[in-house]
């Protein structure tokens, strides 16, 4: 029940906690805390992004995606407007997982993706990073927040997110995406040392962004681990789990559930289930049934319908959506998604299909 059946009670409550009565009832937050559900919620990674005319008529009206990252009308539209056209169980605020090292001190620019033009290399490098104040360096993006926690319905969920810090490191170091992330390695199993101190000071700063979106308004929040996969074995432990539950461990006050979505992990799931989220974002190379069982009732499961069959003929698609619920549905703690982010040609009708199909599901 919402806080709004008690007005007098509710109103003698914080605001937060008004926020918290508020987002306990919504689809997209009972299934992160495995509550039963009548259907599996919706959303997409990605939703917002270039397959969509709007979005790529608005980063132009924005002066470019720097323009779109920094004005908090913008953030809101592009955050609204994607979840308006799909119909989805949950928001995710627009902004990029680099913009925290921006807010260190890092000049950023985009050429599409992010590039550093002075990576960090040394020890002054890591020791000149400033701490992040998130609410003074990125008050766009909180504003961001507020404006369109205003404008979703009360059921939507608005998910703040971060880049987990062996990820976002790996951008700082790499100073843009790589193939084969080679400046990253060589620090990471060259220099440990050097390594952990920027992890470190890294997990600090992406608590601190984190805990500021919560703040502002979001009721869950996600960590991108995108990059995890890409290391040994060894040290995906040493640096990106053991980072990742640092970071989890230090968002535990914000009362809001955290997904954990690390890509070509299938061979560690049992281990990342560990880092200490209420989700796990799995991505298309491991089958959604065995990842139920390797991860048992720990975390909730999203995903994880690969991008790339967005592109099929839309009876194909709603097909293998179908899969997937016929396969997890029924089950508390499943979120419906893709395994990673919608792809930029994707054609959107088969996204509004897919989501609407999934609004559909009863289950019950
Ligand atoms: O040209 C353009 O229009 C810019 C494309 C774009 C977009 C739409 C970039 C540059 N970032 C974003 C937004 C973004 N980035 C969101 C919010 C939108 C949404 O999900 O609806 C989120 C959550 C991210 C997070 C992000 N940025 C990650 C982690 C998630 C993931 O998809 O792997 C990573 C690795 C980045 C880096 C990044 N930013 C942009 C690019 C092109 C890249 C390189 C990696 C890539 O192409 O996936």
């Amino acid at each position: 029940m919402g806080c709004g059946d008690y007005p007098a009670f509710a109103s003698a409550q914080s605001s937060r906690y008004k926020r918290a009565v508020l987002a306990s009832d919504r689809l997209y937050i009972r299934a992160c805390y495995r509550q039963p559900t009548p259907r599996p919620p919706v959303w997409f990674m990605r939703q917002a992004g270039r397959y969509m005319v709007e979005y790529r008529d608005l980063k132009d009206r924005a002066g470019g995606f720097w323009g779109l990252c920094t004005h908090a009308e913008y953030i809101a539209e592009a955050t609204l407007f994607a979840q308006r056209a799909l119909q989805v169980d949950a928001a995710i605020i627009f902004s990029d997982i680099t913009m925290p090292a921006w807010g260190m001190g890092m000049a950023l620019d985009f050429a599409p993706g992010p590039c550093f033009p002075t990576p960090i290399r040394t020890r002054s490098d890591v020791a000149a990073l400033a701490t992040l104040d998130p609410v003074r360096k990125l008050p766009f993006l909180m504003d961001g927040i507020r404006q369109t926690r205003a404008g979703l319905s009360d059921d939507v969920s608005l998910i703040g997110f971060v880049g987990a810090p062996l990820t976002l490191a790996g951008y700082m170091i790499e100073g843009k995406p790589s193939p084969h992330w080679l400046a990253l390695k060589q620090l990471a199993y060259g220099d440990p040392d050097l390594m952990h101190a920027l992890l470190v000071r890294v997990s600090d700063a992406v608590i601190a962004h984190a805990q500021a979106q919560v703040e502002a308004g979001c009721d869950a929040l996600q960590l991108f681990d995108t990059t995890a996969g890409d290391l040994a074995a060894p040290e995906l432990y040493e640096y990106a789990f053991a980072y990742a539950a640092r970071v989890i461990d230090g968002l535990r006050g914000t009362g809001v559930p955290i997904t954990y979505f690390a890509r070509n992990v299938g061979a560690h799931l049992e281990q990342a289930a560990d880092v200490g989220a209420h989700v796990l974002g799995v991505d298309w190379s491991v089958k959604l049934d065995e990842a139920f069982e390797r991860v048992g009732d720990r975390v909730a499961v999203m995903g994880n319908l690969d991008p790339a069959a967005l592109f099929l003929p839309e009876t194909a698609v709603l097909e293998r959506g179908r899969a997937l619920l016929a396969v997890a549905g029924h089950r508390p703690g499943y979120i419906f998604n893709l395994g990673h982010g919608v792809l930029p040609e994707t054609p959107v009708s088969n996204v509004k299909k897919l989501a609407a199909m999934v609004r559909q599901a009863a289950t019950a």
